[in-house]
């Protein structure tokens, strides 16, 4: 932090409510945030920590119309899940609140009103595609029509998904409402715009010059929209749904969902000091003071809107401070896979929570150990296990039950005192003074995932420490110097209960309990007298249990079958091939055999071998190409579909008289097709 600030407003996206979080939102938003407000905190800094849901826009109307409820009812229903989880993973907002809220809604139209009487907006008329049956405009992505390059017919108003085309609405043959399928009519409308062009200058100098320790990717972000010009954007719609535009002739406008939305962080604010003025104070010095700090996060696809689009309304407003910075994350993906709510991959926290119950920490510290900060990255649940049982179990929990179980094993849970010091014990100490002054700087730079590995290095230290100094060798010989090192040991285990709060809170929180520990500060970190000589201590716990394979093996499973139910639903029928004459299908003779024996064929992968009772009386061999997809033995006793006039064929050295028929599932795998009664031998199909 270059300037001084007095305190610190930090918020973090207001995710939509018409779905549940998953864990991208958890790793590129919710956990960093948290990790910072808890440090400064800990710190005793003056810190509110702002959230909440946005239950406006295009989405939660669709949502509402698929499953037939009204719109309140999704928005009801996510946000509470939503404020579940998050609480349940320990995002301690001071506030969670909606834009559905009175104050927002009174807030954001009066934030409106303020520019548009001071004439801060352009107004333009522009056509737009209308459904004269249900009385409405249309977004792009709800308007569909035949693709102007390939034809396709159904190619929405953004982009054809045949041919990949980036389209205008405008420019779809007979364009359509994509919900109800009825034609859609071009009709003027009049809407408010911000004129971005207009602080282009002022945006240059603001961000490229005097925020360039931004990070690297909401920098070039920033840099490559600015390079590219400004223009006027929109900041109402034609909806039913959201506030209404508070200026007389726009009924049935609302405010665009983007323009209400980080309004929403201020109306939290509101609500949260007028809740309780005596601790927070008056809502406008979180907001209007040069000396708050302002600080935003969230992910990649907000960038624009909050480094851009806020801070002009925010400037244009004139009595806002504006944000200091804004630590937006890349994106992280699933199994190598994008994360996607529509196609419901995803890990949801609600179902994290039943499935992996009290293990929230252990999330937690796998999304920052391997968190999106500069470029997308992977969640693996092989990963996840690995971190778990090798960094959390074997590194931080195995050191603190090492110390803790040695300190009841010689003194009954009482903390020994310290003796003499050693030149090694000396360099241990020091080496983790060195951690507190590296975890502040990393955290100030919200370089939280390598702030996080210097915490697991104090542990590391603790291991090898107490590895190096053996206690359990010289207990008999030497017992002084074992009080010393197990002196140590215990107060290097309150530092590490202290430097994991951020990152770790509820095992911080046990950990504390278990070395009695009132309450720590962040200040304390780096002392070694934390925990008196003749303190007792109560019985230990283990602070981390292994994740056993099986449960890791569920995970796999649920999203490879997720992957599979799309691929299914994705799959389109390959198109009918020519018309064929009657004449030409009698002359196929296809036939049911009775499956006598079946058998793999050596040096072929792939063929299996038939022996068919075909009705003949003689045995029929026929060599088919699903080795692949069945054991032999299943396939003995049933009946199968052959063709019996197929030309005989030599495959691997046998004679192959027909052909069996499968079916080709949509991702290529076979199945053997059969009759549903039992049919004799040799009877004919047709
Ligand atoms: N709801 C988009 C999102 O959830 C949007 C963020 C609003 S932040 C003011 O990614
Ligand atoms: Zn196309």
């Amino acid at each position: 932090m270059e300037k001084n600030f007095k305190r610190i407003t930090v918020t973090s996206a207001l995710p939509y409510a018409n779905g549940p979080v998953h864990i991208g939102h958890l790793a590129g938003v919710y956990v960093p945030a948290d990790i910072y407000v808890r440090y400064l905190r800990l710190k005793g800094r003056d810190v509110i920590f702002i959230g909440g849901s946005d239950e406006h826009g295009v989405p939660v109307t669709i949502r509402a119309r698929k499953e037939g409820v009204t719109v309140q009812e999704v928005v009801d229903r996510y946000h509470y899940l939503i404020k579940d989880s998050f609480e349940k993973f320990g995002i301690s907002f001071d506030i969670y609140s909606r834009t559905t809220s009175k104050t927002h809604h009174q807030l954001a139209s009066d934030f409106f009103r303020k520019l548009y009487d001071e004439g801060k907006f352009v107004e333009l008329v522009t056509e737009q595609f209308y459904d004269e049956e249900s009385n409405h405009f249309l977004t792009d992505r709800n308007i569909r029509g035949e693709c102007p390059r390939c034809h396709n017919h159904d190619a929405y108003g953004d982009q054809c998904e045949k041919c990949g085309a980036t389209l205008s609405p405008e420019e779809l043959i007979n364009p359509y409402n994509a919900e109800t399928g009825h034609p859609l009519v071009r009709r003027a409308t009049k809407h408010w715009y911000l004129p971005l062009d207009q602080y282009q200058p002022w945006l240059e100098k603001w961000i490229l010059e005097e925020h360039k320790e931004w990070r690297p990717n909401v920098y070039g972000q920033c840099k490559s929209w600015l390079d590219g010009g400004l223009r006027p954007r929109a900041v109402t719609r034609d909806l039913d749904w959201g506030i209404p535009v508070p200026v007389e002739g726009a009924e049935g406008k609302v405010l665009y969902v983007w323009f209400d939305a980080p309004i929403g962080y201020i109306s939290n604010t509101k609500e949260l000091c007028d809740g309780n003025p005596e601790k927070y104070g008056s809502w406008e010095t979180w907001w209007k003071d040069p000396e708050t700090r302002l600080v935003h996060f969230i992910g990649k696809d907000n960038i624009v809107f909050h480094c851009i689009v806020f801070p002009s309304m925010l400037k244009a407003h004139g009595e806002y401070i504006l944000p200091d910075n804004v630590p937006g994350n890349e994106f992280l993906n699933l199994e190598g896979n994008k994360i996607s709510t529509s196609k419901n991959y995803a890990v949801w926290l609600n179902e994290y929570l039943e499935e992996l119950p009290n293990r929230q920490d252990e999330l937690r510290y796998v999304l920052t150990a391997n968190a999106p900060e500069t470029k997308d990255n992977d969640f693996t649940w092989a990963d996840f296990q690995a971190r778990c049982n090798n960094e959390l179990v074997a590194v931080y929990g195995n050191f603190v039950n090492r110390a803790l179980q040695l300190t009841q094993k010689y003194y009954e849970g009482v903390v020994p005192a310290c003796g003499e010091l050693t030149d090694y014990d000396r360099e241990t100490l020091s080496e983790f003074q060195n951690v507190k002054e590296n975890l502040e700087s990393l955290l100030e730079n919200f370089k939280f995932r390598d702030a996080q590995k210097e915490a697991m290095n104090l542990a590391r230290i603790g291991n090898k420490y107490i590895a190096d100094c053996e206690p359990w060798k010289i207990i008999k010989t030497d017992p002084e110097r074992v009080k010393t090192v197990i002196n140590i040991s215990l107060q290097l285990t309150a530092n590490l209960a202290i430097a994991f709060e951020p990152f770790l809170p509820f095992s911080s929180e046990r950990l504390r309990k278990m070395i009695a520990m009132e309450s720590f500060s962040w200040e304390q970190l780096g002392s070694i007298d934390l925990l008196p000589a003749g303190k007792q201590l109560p019985k230990p716990e283990l602070l981390f249990t292994k994740i056993e394979d099986e449960v890791i093996a569920v995970q796999v499973k649920k999203l490879e079958e997720t992957i599979k139910a799309n691929e299914a639903a994705e799959y389109k029928a390959a198109p009918v091939k020519d018309t064929i004459p009657f004449e030409d299908f009698e002359k196929l003779d296809i036939r049911v055999g009775l499956v006598k024996a079946c058998e793999k064929i050596k040096k072929s992968k792939k063929l299996l071998k038939f022996t068919l009772d075909d009705g003949s009386g003689v045995d029929r061999t026929i060599l088919s190409g699903i080795a692949q997809w069945y054991e032999p033995e299943r396939l003995v006793g049933k009946r199968v579909l052959f063709i019996a006039n197929l030309a005989p064929r030599k495959m691997m050295g046998e004679e192959s008289c027909g052909m069996i028929l499968s079916a080709v599932n949509y991702n290529g795998d076979l199945s053997v097709t059969t009759t549903l009664d039992d049919v004799k031998g040799g009877s004919q199909v047709g």
